[in-house]
């Protein structure tokens, strides 16, 4: 009877059968990689009605995730193949399988009270805790609040397992760092960041993931650590666009361009100076840096070994950070009505063109798009606002239109809030020809066109921190 965890996974011996329990866009490029360099690996999917479809489809070698994944067609095609990978709703075999990986989404249960949505991922860490057994190691992927693993996930997998964590089974966070469109090229290149409950469940986590890192390199803390460490590292990000957002406002109060301030900024170089400026813009969206603040946040709160000491009165600078960002599509609303009425026009009835409804340019990822807040500011001002986007094709309650001429024609003002392609190459008579206003504002959220083009044709241009053109004369 084995008295200590190094004792478990000795008798269990190295690892040779994994299991990835979540077949979405962390879990199957994992377990891709991890049956290129392990024996056996069990791709665990509930066969439910949204997502069963995976199981036979990745058994037949196929890829069920949407858009370019480079190489990773191939990997699934060939894993299965050698019958090194398949993929069951039998959650059983976690029995057999000498490491477990979780990789299951914790999406907000609704975006005001900002509360994840903890049930997919309890209803899967209970399904391995039922069929967990000695010298076992599991290790969760997902974003998760600091304190989860260590405190959360433990009392879930000892209760079902009636096993003890630490003795009987390891338990590590390992957060996944991978972006779509380059899912294999980021496991295998970004540093893994891996941290048990304890040091033998470290080493062991690293065992797991060593083989599968190409360029990247292991970086083991505690399991705590790992959680904040990935909730921080997009906190920091939100933080960066938050303060170009602030200082563009500035810019644009102060009448001067925002970009040459960046340009200034970014011409500071030199050893150990970094001035890491991002790009200030529409809003900001996706589903890491709108709710990995208030993981880290609810972190602090849950694993707090003594008072955080803090300036009394002041707001956490991660969550001012959140308030501005989220002021953009707001700002956006304001810059909007300020250009109408400088053509002698309010909102109510006006024709409004939204031009990019996905987040990110050049993708159809729209979740938590700023988008979304603008249009509804639009709908409740009276404005008949139509949205165009050439990836986004559907949203609920909301026509998304590909047809951009559909969109512009009898238009009274145009917003740019994503900087696809195709939106560079708009030009002040494209636009005046489909619109047949002679007064037009065009709102530019992401800095895409040149101003001077437009103004000189008649154009009312606004744009985020260009305060040296939004109160520019009208031309003719
Ligand atoms: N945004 C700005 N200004 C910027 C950068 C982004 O307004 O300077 C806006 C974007 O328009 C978008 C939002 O922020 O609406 C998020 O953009 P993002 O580039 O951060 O993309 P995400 O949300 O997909 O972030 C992911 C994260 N990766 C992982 O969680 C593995 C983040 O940690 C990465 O830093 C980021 O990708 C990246 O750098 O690509």
């Amino acid at each position: 009877m084995s008295t200590s965890l190094a004792d478990s996974f000795n008798e269990r011996g190295p690892i040779k059968t994994i299991g990835v329990v979540g077949m979405g866009y962390v879990g199957i490029p994992a377990a891709a990689l991890f049956a290129q360099s392990f024996p056996m690996v069990y791709g665990f999917q509930r066969d439910s009605i949204s997502s069963g479809y995976k199981i036979s489809l990745l058994n037949s070698g196929k890829n069920p995730l949407k858009g370019e994944e480079p190489g990773l067609d191939e990997l699934i095609h060939n894993v299965v193949f050698k019958k090194k990978f398949e993929c069951t709703s039998d959650f059983s075999k976690i029995s057999i399988c000498d490491a477990v990986t979780i990789a299951i989404q914790t999406p907000f249960v609704n975006s005001k009270d900002l509360i994840p949505d903890f049930s997919a991922l309890e209803e899967g860490i209970r399904q391995v805790g039922k069929y967990l057994t000695k010298g076992t190691l599991v290790v969760l992927e997902s974003t998760i609040t600091p304190g989860t693993t260590a405190i959360w996930a433990r009392k879930i997998l000892e209760e079902e397992s009636k096993l003890v964590a630490g003795r009987d089974f390891g338990l590590a966070h390992a957060p996944e760092r991978v972006m779509v469109g380059r899912l294999l090229q980021n496991i295998q290149e970004h540093d893994r960041i891996v941290g048990g409950i304890d040091d033998i469940s470290t080493k062991r986590a690293m065992e797991l993931y060593g083989p599968i890192l190409t360029k990247g390199k292991l970086i083991p803390m505690t399991a705590t650590a790992a959680e904040v460490t990935k909730t921080a590292e997009n906190t920091f990000r939100d933080l960066q666009i938050a303060a170009a957002n602030q200082l563009a406002l500035y810019c644009e109060a102060m009448g001067i361009n925002f970009y040459d301030v960046r340009a200034g900024i970014d011409s500071l170089k030199g050893e150990g100076i970094t001035r890491a400026i991002l790009w200030p813009g529409a809003g900001v969206g996706g589903h890491c840096l709108t709710k990995d603040t208030y993981h880290l946040e609810r972190g602090v709160r849950i694993t707090e070994h003594e008072q955080v000491d803090f300036p009394v009165g002041v707001e956490s600078l991660f969550v001012t950070a959140r308030s501005i960002n989220d002021f953009m599509p707001l700002h956006m609303f304001h810059l909007l009505k300020k250009g109408l009425a400088r053509i002698g026009s309010d909102i109510t009835g006006k024709k409004i063109g939204l031009l990019g409804w996905s987040f990110l340019s050049n993708t159809d990822d729209a979740r938590n798009t700023p988008a979304e807040p603008f249009y509804n500011l639009c709908k409740e001002a009276g404005a008949d606002i139509c949205v165009h986007d050439p990836w986004v094709t559907h949203w609920p309650g909301i026509e998304i239109r590909s047809d951009i001429k559909r969109v512009l024609s009898d238009a009274d003002a145009v917003i740019i809030f994503t900087a696809h392609r195709m939106y560079y190459d708009l030009t002040p008579t494209y636009i005046r020809e489909l619109s047949g206003k002679n007064k037009f504002v065009i709102v530019d959220g992401r800095n895409v066109i040149e101003p001077d083009s437009f103004i000189q044709n008649g154009f009312v241009y606004l744009g985020i921190g260009r305060g040296d053109k939004n109160s520019h004369p009208i031309v003719g």
